[in-house]
């Protein structure tokens, strides 16, 4: 791939960047070298992108939930086919290693699968009324046009949730994927067209926060799907003007709590691979751990070890790598930060804590470990977003529940014991919207999965991700005397 100029943008099923603002680029994380230009949306574009979805919309809307599940599956075997060609855009521009990239494209190709079967299943409800003679339908409608706005953690995954649950429902689309990310989105999109869907029902535009804004601020948008920082969620909801369905999948900061009752090395397995996978940089990424002190040291030394067994290469040289480069070089500066601010504040550095030997280029950064963690550290009470887990003692559970419910973030939760007590102590205490107990894969594709407090609002996944794209209609039948 070269610095090239790349026809980036789908509006009404012709890819076209005529009437573009201008033009940014975008790199490889692991090389800094650029890969391609790509074309920015202004006010105008954004404004034909979602005529073309409302124009789409009706037809969409119309054409019967078999239709729409039979092209749903059609999507799903395209994306399988072209699994290696959108992963490796996607190593190339985020970062993750290939292995990990490929995984994420057949998670996407399994979600327009299950929404393939949720689309068949939209069923209403009939409610008896008082009166004789009266019935009561309620029906679920597509709420119309979306507007789906995706970070570039998980470039194609996090747009892919939207793109399934939205096209089940009947809704049509407006897509922005991430500045960092717009080839991954490129890539996935292709296999729209290519899957059979009629012109303007899904639409890309890119671009930063101004596209991102003209986006959410049109008045032709019924729904918004966003998700990202927990500052950018609160300007959505400034600059959307008027009355819209919002859902909202914001930052999280993560607790892991190791009980007393726990497998130590189920648990370190559990910290290692959510803490640092794909860099940490997942909202639901382990960053701080509360373990019983009879479990500490044993727990450190472990995860100390682990830490030290995963491999670090440029993806795309080593597709089976455990980390690749973090996404950008912000990423870097804010893991810099967190990690400065836990020395200073006294935690013990066990491993990592600065860029790794071998590399001259690329935004790469060691797996660390801080102990002795006090609440403050910003490890502890901020999202880092990076390879850093913060970890801490506890001795009775009203003390840790009380630590990990501490913060404004609610989005996921992790437990590791083995004592049904504890267990259910804790995750009833435990205030977050998923908690995965003695797993680390909070988030499946068929449970609903949403933040609670300032890590959003709205569901995804699941059958629930799809009724955010539905609207509710009462109708009040009278039918006899
Ligand atoms: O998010 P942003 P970024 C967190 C994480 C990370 C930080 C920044 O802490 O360090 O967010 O990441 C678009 N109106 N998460 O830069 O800035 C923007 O162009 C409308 C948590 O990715 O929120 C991009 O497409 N849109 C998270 C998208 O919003 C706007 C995943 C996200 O950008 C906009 C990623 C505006 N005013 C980051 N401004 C998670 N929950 O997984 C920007 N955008």
């Amino acid at each position: 791939m070269t610095g090239e100029q790349s026809p980036s943008i789908l509006i009404d099923g012709i890819w076209s960047t005529d009437g573009a603002e201008g033009w940014f680029t975008v790199s490889n994380p692991a090389t800094e070298q650029p890969l391609a230009q790509v074309a920015t949306a202004g006010a105008a574009m954004v404004d034909r992108a979602v005529q073309a979805a409302r124009r789409a919309f009706p037809a969409w809307r119309d054409l019967g939930p078999h239709k729409r599940a039979t092209l749903l599956q059609a999507l799903a075997r395209v994306v399988d086919e072209r699994r290696d060609a959108i992963a490796r855009i996607m190593t190339a521009e985020q970062g993750k290693p290939l292995d990990e990239a490929r995984g994420e494209v057949s998670k996407v190709a399994r979600t327009f699968e299950f929404y393939a079967g949720e689309a068949v299943r939209l069923l209403g409800q009939t409610i008896p009324n008082e009166e004789k003679g009266f019935l009561s339908l309620v029906e679920k409608e597509p709420i119309g046009v979306a507007a789906a706005i995706a970070p570039w953690n998980y470039p194609v995954e996090l747009i892919g949730w939207k793109l399934g649950a939205a096209l089940a429902a009947g809704c049509t689309l407006v897509i922005k994927p991430s500045e960092y990310t717009p080839l991954s989105a490129v890539a996935l999109i292709e296999c729209v067209g290519l899957a059979g869907f009629p012109a303007g029902v899904v639409n890309l535009i890119q671009g930063a926060g101004p596209t991102g804004a003209a986006l959410v601020s049109h008045p032709d948008i019924d729904k918004i799907a966003f998700t990202g920082s927990v500052s950018v969620g609160e300007d959505i909801f400034r600059t959307m003007g008027g009355i819209k369905s919002v859902s909202l999948e914001l930052g999280g900061n993560c607790p892991m709590v190791v009980g007393a009752s726990a497998d130590v090395d189920a648990a370190v397995a559990g910290a290692v691979r959510r803490g640092f996978r794909n860099m940490g940089q997942i909202c639901i990424a382990v960053n701080r751990i509360y373990v019983h002190r009879s479990l500490y040291e044993r727990f450190l030394a472990g995860l100390v070890e682990g830490a030290g067994r995963l491999s670090i290469a440029n993806g795309l040289e080593r597709p089976d790598a455990d980390l690749g480069p973090m996404t950008n070089i912000d990423g870097i500066r804010k893991v810099e930060r967190h990690v400065a601010d836990a020395r200073e504040r006294g935690a013990r550095l066990l491993c990592g804590g600065g860029r790794p030997d071998g590399f001259s280029h690329g935004f790469f950064f060691q797996p660390t470990v801080f102990a002795d963690c006090t609440p403050d550290t910003l490890v502890m009470s901020e999202e880092t977003f990076g390879p850093v887990l913060g970890v801490a003692p506890f001795d009775t559970l009203d003390e840790v529940i009380a630590e990990a419910n501490a913060g404004p973030y609610g989005l996921a939760a992790y437990v590791y014991a083995r004592d049904v007590g504890e267990i259910f102590t804790l995750t009833r205490a435990l205030c977050f919207g998923s908690i995965a107990v003695n797993n680390v894969d909070a988030g499946i594709m068929n449970a609903p999965y949403g933040g609670r407090k300032r890590s959003g609002i709205g569901y995804e996944h699941g059958r629930e991700g799809m009724e955010g794209y539905l609207a509710l209609k009462h109708v009040r039948l009278r039918h006899g005397a």
